[in-house]
């Protein structure tokens, strides 16, 4: 860990004096410009946060520190004999801008092992919770439940100096990516599993163990898992998960109150939890029309009515994107690549070619393209893991590893508490000469 905190620290602390002077000398510089309808729709498009983990292009899609998800499948180090990347590698390109060796991941690997414990009163803590309980709200509760572990609480109550910020940010944050898996597998096999829980194998790398412990011991669900934990990672910073930890982090609320209330983001239907909404979806569409492999024209008459009940397609459309998902494609070709023929997949791969069409055709949707949730579901239950309401779980373990990286960053740069200014519609409206 200390080799791993002077690496990140030589890089950090000297970036932060660089920005101070930065911003003291080009602070007036205008990037951009504040209209009326970007504050009612949403911000979307106005530059407003800093985030170096990632950036998201509009019509490429994501680059995690200057790499796309191909290059990051041929690039980050692979577990041995492994055909996925190593997530763990993903967190170290975030932290640190560079690709690491495979020892490196190896040692992170290693050092999430020995920091997995989760206290018993967080178990307990959810065992208070009754089954039918969603399993975000688990998620969430057993993540604050953590808390009491939290490093920089206990060293602010002690008082902090400013400078240490990152120090137990950092402790904070491999302790709580360590600890996710074995949260979220309790819950998993509480929820479905009468309580059968599965010891972890320490041995395993931070992907293949969580599958190990959710249930899914074979070589299919390590390699979809890895794959699953590297993409859902980051996606910038203004995403709803993203910023909403960062925000809550600007207020120095530490990695477990910022991480839980990021992960009350991704539990809206809008943002992670489309990735439950599309196979239920789905499955509505076999249920109503009585097959498991319809046809295109099918498929359109149920999209229709979808959209004629006044509900969104999910897995569908972006904030930001306004292409097809990159995420959405190399889920592609892991179904192609390992898989071949599954009923589910090839309705997803339907459902692709008749969508956007008729989201173009209503003329008011900006991406009909399809996005990371609209195939993610497909592949799980292709490996039997059918409970579709935990799957935003599994997408916010990955997320821990991009908003956690950031907010270490956030704390070594002494990024302040964020505070925007606000203003009433009677004010806008004086402001457009009303
Ligand atoms: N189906 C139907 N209508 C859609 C749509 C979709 N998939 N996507 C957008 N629209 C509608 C919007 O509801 C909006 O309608 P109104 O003007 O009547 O309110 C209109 O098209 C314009 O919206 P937009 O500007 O294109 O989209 P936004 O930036 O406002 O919203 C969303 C982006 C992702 C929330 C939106 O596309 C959506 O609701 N998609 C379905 C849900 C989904 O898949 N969410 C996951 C997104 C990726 C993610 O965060 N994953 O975690």
């Amino acid at each position: 860990m200390e080799a791993l905190k002077k690496k990140f620290a030589d890089k950090a602390l000297p970036m932060a004096g660089q920005i101070k002077q930065f911003v003291k000398e080009h602070g007036n510089t205008v990037i951009g410009d504040i209209t009326i309808d970007k504050v009612y729709g949403g911000m979307k498009s106005m530059i407003g946060l800093v985030t170096e983990t990632s950036k998201l292009d509009p019509e490429e899609g994501i680059r995690f520190r200057g790499l796309t998800i191909p290059e990051l499948r041929e690039k980050l180090p692979r577990a041995v004999g492994g055909f996925e990347p190593l997530p763990e590698g993903l967190f170290l390109l975030m932290l640190l801008g560079e690709v690491p060796t495979q020892e490196e991941v190896f040692a992170l690997s290693k050092m999430l092992s020995e920091r997995a414990e989760v206290p018993a009163h967080v178990f307990a803590a959810l065992d208070a919770l009754p089954k039918t309980t969603h399993p975000m709200t688990q998620f969430s509760i057993g993540v604050l439940a953590c808390r009491t572990e939290s490093v920089f609480g206990a060293a602010y109550d002690k008082g902090l100096n400013k400078k240490d910020y990152w120090n137990a940010t950092f402790e904070d944050s491999i302790n709580l990516i360590a600890k996710l898996p074995r949260i979220a597998a309790y819950i998993y096999r509480r929820t479905y599993f009468n309580d059968d829980h599965i010891a972890p194998d320490p041995s395993l790398d931070w992907a293949a163990n969580f599958a190990k412990m959710l249930g899914y011991d074979t070589l299919d669900m390590k390699r979809l898992m890895r794959l699953y934990l590297t993409i859902h990672a980051d996606h910038e910073g203004g995403n709803v998960s993203a910023h909403a930890t960062h925000l809550v982090g600007s207020a120095l609320s530490d990695a477990y109150y910022s991480f839980s209330a990021g992960m009350n983001g991704l539990a809206g239907p809008l943002h992670g939890l489309a990735n439950q909404e599309v196979i239920k979806w789905l499955y509505q569409l076999q249920d109503e029309i009585g097959t498991k492999s319809p046809t295109k024209e099918q498929i359109s008459d149920y999209v229709k009515k979808t959209l004629s009940e006044g509900k969104v397609i999910p897995g569908y459309g972006h904030a930001v994107l306004r292409k097809t998902d990159p995420r959405f494609s190399v889920q592609q070709d892991f179904y192609r690549r390992y898989i071949g023929q599954d009923d589910l997949c090839e309705t997803v791969q339907l459902v692709y070619e008749v969508v956007p069409g008729i989201l173009e055709a209503t003329g008011k949707v900006k991406n009909p393209w399809p996005n990371v949730d609209a195939h993610s579901g497909a592949l799980l239950v292709h490996y039997g893991f059918t409970q579709y309401d935990f799957y935003t779980v599994l997408f916010g373990v990955s997320r821990s590893l991009g908003v956690l990286a950031q907010l270490i960053w956030d704390r070594a740069l002494n990024h302040p508490i964020e505070r925007p200014g606000s203003v009433t519609t009677e004010w806008m409206m004086k402001k457009a000469g009303l």
